[in-house]
Formats: C-alpha cells, structure tokens, sequence
C-alpha cells in the first residue's frame, strides 16, 4: 500500500496523560467510596469520558440518574484538566517531534484522531499545533473506540482515502478501531497485549517513517 497520511492517537502515543487521567478519576471514586485501581484504570485506556464512568460505577452498589452522572463526569473532568494545567514541550513522548518531522518531509499528512475532548487544549498546550493538518473533533462522536468513528473522521478531514491512512495507537481498542475503519496499525507498546496490531514498535522513540513505510509496501 501506499501511505498518504498518518493519524496519532493522543494519550500514549503522542503524550503520557493517563496518570492525570488515573488521579482525576480515582479522587472522584474516592469521594463516592466506589473501589477503583490502577487495573480497572487499564480498562479506560482510548475509553470516551462517560464510557469510563460506566466502567467505574460498575464497582458501585448503587444506581446513578443520568444528571448524577453527568455530574460526576464533569467534576472529573475540572479535576483532570486542573492537572493539565502545567504540561508543555517536555511531555511530549520521546521522538514524537523527529517522527512528525520525518512525516513532513516525506509529504505526509498528519491528523490527530483522539477520544478526548480536551486534545485541542493539549496539543496547544504541547505547542504542537502546527504539526498537525488536521484534528479530529471528539465532541462530534458518538461511538468511541474500538468503533473506526474518530480514525473515519480524522481521515475525512484530511481528505485522503482510508485505503491510504496508517492509525498509531497504544491501546487494543483504538487498534480495533484503526482496523474497523479499514486501515493498517501500528502500535505502541507490548507485543502480547497489541498482538492485533501490523507492526508494533516498543517505545515512541523507536517509531521510524522508513521502517513503517518499507514494511506496508509489502501489503495490499
Ligand atoms: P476526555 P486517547 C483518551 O485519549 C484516553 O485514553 C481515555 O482514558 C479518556 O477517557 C478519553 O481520551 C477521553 O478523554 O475525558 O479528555 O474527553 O487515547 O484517545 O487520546
Ligand atoms: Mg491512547
């Protein structure tokens, strides 16, 4: 195949947000007394913000109305997004800046196709607004991952061909979404866990465009 562009999942693959992600969530479990760890926490990984609050209120003796959590959603959101509050260049993953520079020079489209509605407030936070063609709105989804909804909309945006679009992602869920709206993987992280994924790099700092296009050559 030919790649025309590449579209970034955000947490994990382009930065580490999951531990302000894990702290927000767990100081609103704590307020409700609803056990929740850093297993559970593994489940919400590429998860929309209310699909998350499902997964912890399943903990829960007691059913919630819609408006409680619509509340619990947002006090977790103001608490997370006060975390983000002191995020800038340095937390961006290793080789993620030499990565999306090698996608320029090879005439590369860049999107972002994220879960989270707060990835246009990252990206500016990261200064990395200018690397990217296109963002994905995650306000405009309604199905999350592992649903193709964001890559097909991420690919929309950039006005390519899905057959042409490569998808990076760090979580099982957001490889089945890659796959459902029919493009290639690469993933992040461990082999056994990704074993769904094309091609897998361990680390961000191993993602190289001249492996990944070499090895996709090679597929339809
Ligand atoms: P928000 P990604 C996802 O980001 C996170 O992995 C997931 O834990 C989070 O619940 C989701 O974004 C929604 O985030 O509450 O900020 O809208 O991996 O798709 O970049
Ligand atoms: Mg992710």
């Amino acid at each position: 195949m030919e790649i025309k562009a590449i579209l970034f999942d955000l947490d994990g693959v382009i930065c580490s947000t999951d531990e302000y992600h894990y702290k927000a969530w767990k100081s609103l479990a704590d307020d409700l007394g609803i056990y929740f760890d850093k297993e559970i926490n593994l489940r919400l990984r590429g998860v929309s913000r209310m699909d998350s609050l499902e997964i912890i209120l399943e903990k829960s003796s007691r059913q919630y109305t819609k408006e409680e959590k619509e509340e619990f959603a947002s006090i977790k959101n103001n608490r997370y997004v006060k975390l983000l509050d002191g995020l800038g260049n340095s937390d961006i993953l290793p080789g993620i800046n030499e990565f999306l520079e090698e996608c320029k020079r090879n005439n590369i489209k860049t999107a972002l196709a994220s879960a989270s509605k707060n990835a246009p407030y990252i990206i500016k936070k990261l200064n990395l607004e200018k690397d990217f063609d296109y963002l994905a709105d995650a306000t405009k989804i309604v199905r999350s991952k592992p649903y193709p909804d964001i890559f097909i909309e991420a690919a929309r945006g950039l006005g390519i061909d899905r057959k042409y679009c490569i998808g990076i992602e760090d979580a099982i869920s957001g490889i089945r979404s890659i796959h459902a709206a029919g493009m290639k993987a690469v993933g992040i992280g461990d082999r056994k866990i990704l074993n769904e994924a094309d091609l897998i790099f361990k680390t961000t700092s191993d993602l190289n465009f001249k492996e990944i296009e070499t090895y996709f050559k090679k597929e339809k």
